[in-house]
């Protein structure tokens, strides 16, 4: 299709930044939903599988919060979000303006409602997230479009006991709220979207240090080269590899996911897109990078 992830602002981190397929990169694993924390929390579950041609995943579920369990069978690392439609634009109008014609988002594209989603999924992995979803026709969008229906006398999602989180994070205008002390291990974070504009949670790991300049310029050069290499008196050569986060999330909504942290430099990056300027967030600043110790160690 036309409509590329760039214009997006979904391109797939692991490519974008290595220019190797992500396949050789999925050394360290990230939770499977079977032994996750968030698994056995006993809320309803949407699982959807995603290949490289397209999603499978039921037709309709039934409002309200939901763990999405997102499985990448695939051979490429998948960036993907959750849209519910905004009113005034029904199925066929939303099917066809993101269909293999589209060049750009459609004008509409900002005001749908983000309930959020799983962060960049590498292949053979398995990513999840809990969040809140309220009646009428979803899209889950990557390089193609799945429709799911989700139904429910309320419109609001009944409220329900919070998940345990050992780390908050805020999203604003531009930038990332990082909870002062991150501790190495499995644990839930719940995400929020403090800000007017969506926001996503795109969590990255550097294999060695790396300042938040170093990653942009990274980003930015990747037109002109091929990521390979290191542009002259660029930044150095580090593998950055996504370990997960929370997908597009509309103003004031939260969301839970979960991730498995390990001792190192971290990444915090957003993908969204300027409507005015189709820039990427993360060229407006919003990427923020902090490290974990081995007893926690407060965020830069
Ligand atoms: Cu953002």
């Amino acid at each position: 299709m036309k409509l590329s992830r760039r214009a997006l602002g979904m391109g797939m981190l692991a490519a974008t930044l290595l220019g190797a397929p992500a396949g050789v990169l999925g050394q360290e694993s990230t939770p499977e939903a079977s032994g996750s924390l968030l698994a056995g929390m006993g809320y309803p579950e949407l699982r959807i599988q995603v290949n490289d041609e397209g999603f499978e995943l039921p037709e309709q579920i039934e409002a309200g919060r939901t763990l999405i369990v997102f499985e990448n069978v695939g051979q490429e690392s998948r960036h993907s979000l959750l849209l519910a439609l905004p009113e005034e634009v029904d199925r066929e109008r939303a099917l066809a303006d993101l269909g293999p014609e589209a060049q750009e988002p459609p004008a509409w594209f900002l005001d749908a409602t983000f309930p959020g989603f799983p962060g960049e999924t590498l292949p053979g992995e398995t990513s999840v997230a809990i969040v809140d979803l309220a009646a009428g026709t979803h899209l889950v969008i990557d390089n193609f479009t799945a429709v799911l229906e989700v139904v429910g006398t309320d419109a609001t999602p009944e409220a329900s006991q919070d998940p345990a989180a050992g780390a908050t994070v805020g999203l604003y205008e531009y930038g990332f709220e990082i909870s002062a002390s991150i501790t190495p291990g499995r644990q839930v974070w719940e995400v929020t979207n403090d800000g007017q504009e969506p926001h996503e949670l795109l969590l990255a790991k550097a294999s060695g240090p790396v300042t938040a300049d170093q990653v942009v310029e990274l980003l930015m050069n990747e037109g002109e080269d091929d990521g390979a290499t290191p542009v002259d008196g660029g930044p150095p050569a580090v593998d950055i590899e996504p370990v997960g986060g929370v997908g597009w999330l509309s103003s004031g909504l939260t969301a839970w996911t979960e991730v498995d942290l390990s001792p190192g430099t971290y990444i915090a990056l957003c993908f969204v897109f300027d409507p005015e300027t189709g820039m990427p967030h993360v060229a407006m600043g919003m990427v923020d990078v902090f490290t974990v110790g081995d007893a926690g160690t407060p965020a830069a």
